[in-house]
């Protein structure tokens, strides 16, 4: 707009301003902007603005004129500057929250979690047997894998031409001058190992790998898992056996389960049995799972033969004690009802999934 060429009287100037106001307040509320904000406001505010040639004009009124315009003149500024600064403060504001927007992470989704691994089932039910003796007052031992003939046989009252030696189709190691070596075909040598280490109370369990020539099948594998246990001390008697199995069992398969003990034959114990436990899945009625018998094996066990107590040096006379070996494969599939012993090797993840968050609960 052109600078009034004559001195504006005080009505024109007024009207000027209120002009201006309403025309100020449109362009900051239609600004989108903070663009928009800079450009109203030099618009209407700005040196060549009317607004500011009203100001530079107050000189030439009257002094009754210049209070009356002065003061809607500082009315009309500030009312315009609110507005400015307000609309500025909207914008900024959007500006920001959009900013955020485009930056969110969208904390509700679950993240990209690395796969966590989960104890196998021959891990779960290993930890299991191992808790329940240890609270039965047993010690945990391990022994090796590779073993000699005197701990694996001889020591444990089998002979070499004792036909048992044949039937545990043995894994010799070719290992030049030492023709004794083999991989041990039960973890029953660690009772010798334990009792030649010391003097009773014996009290040990001993979990571990053992290794048999034999064809792969459904209940077997050349390569599994036994856990021994041995008790030596004054005044054991086949009772105690029976009622730790019956214990240790029920502890692992279910209070409900029945345990008993078949005469069976092993060169190391006398007597000797098979212990048996009732079938989970029908009680001892006979199902498919336990072949219409009832029952499943579980292990071997007995009272320790004096001829061993004698090989290691304790006095049969005074001492007695009791022994078992445990496949926990086997035990396993009965606490897991796994059909067949091959899963457990296969590292399938269909099979082993479905052990995952499994708690180690005795
Ligand atoms: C023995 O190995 C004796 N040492 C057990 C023993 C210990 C008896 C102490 C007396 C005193 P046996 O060969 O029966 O026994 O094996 C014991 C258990 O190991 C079996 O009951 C079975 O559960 C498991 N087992 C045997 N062979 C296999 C196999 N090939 N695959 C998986 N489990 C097997």
């Amino acid at each position: 707009m052109a600078a009034p060429s004559s001195p504006i009287d005080s009505e024109q100037a007024l009207h000027t301003l209120d002009r201006e106001l309403a025309r100020g307040l449109e362009m900051v509320a239609a600004a989108s902007t903070l663009a928009d904000v800079e450009q109203a406001e030099a618009a209407i505010l700005g040196r060549r603005s009317p607004f500011s040639e009203v100001q530079r004009a107050l000189g030439d009124l009257s002094e009754e004129s210049r209070r009356r315009v002065g003061q809607r003149t500082n009315e009309v500024r500030n009312q315009l500057r609110e507005a400015l600064s307000g609309r500025r403060t909207a914008l900024e504001a959007e500006r920001e929250a959009s900013l955020l927007e485009a930056d969110r992470i969208d904390v509700t989704l679950p993240g990209r979690r690395p796969r966590s691994g989960s104890l196998h089932p021959l891990t779960i039910v290993q930890y299991e047997i191992v808790d329940i003796f240890m609270r039965m007052g047993y010690r945990v031992v391990e022994g090796p894998e590779v073993e000699d003939e005197w701990h694996n046989f001889d020591a444990l009252n089998i002979p070499p031409d004792h036909p048992a030696r044949t039937l545990m189709d043995t894994i010799y190691l070719d290992v030049p001058g030492r023709p004794e070596l083999l991989l041990r075909t039960h973890t029953s040598p660690m009772q010798i190992r334990t009792m030649e280490a010391g003097q009773p109370p014996v009290y040990v369990v001993v979990p571990g790998r053992v290794f048999r020539n034999e064809e792969v099948t459904a209940k077997n594998m050349p390569v599994f898992h036994q856990v021994e246990g041995l008790a030596v001390d004054e005044g054991i008697t086949l009772a105690d056996l029976k009622g730790t199995l019956e214990t240790f069992l029920r502890a692992l398969l279910g209070q409900d389960r029945r345990i008993r003990l078949i005469p069976s034959f092993f060169p190391f114990v006398e007597p000797g049995a098979q212990a048996e436990v009732s079938c989970f899945v029908c009680d001892g009625a006979g199902c498919k799972t336990c072949a219409g018998v009832g029952w499943l094996e579980s292990g071997g066990a007995g009272m320790v033969h004096p001829a061993v107590l004698e090989a290691v040096g304790y006095d049969p006379e005074r001492y007695t004690g009791f022994a078992f070996g445990m496949g926990y494969d086997r035990l396993a599939m009965i606490r897991f009802g796994i059909p067949d012993i091959r899963l457990l090797w296969e590292s399938d993840m269909r099979f082993l999934e479905q052990f995952e968050g499994s708690a180690v609960t005795v």
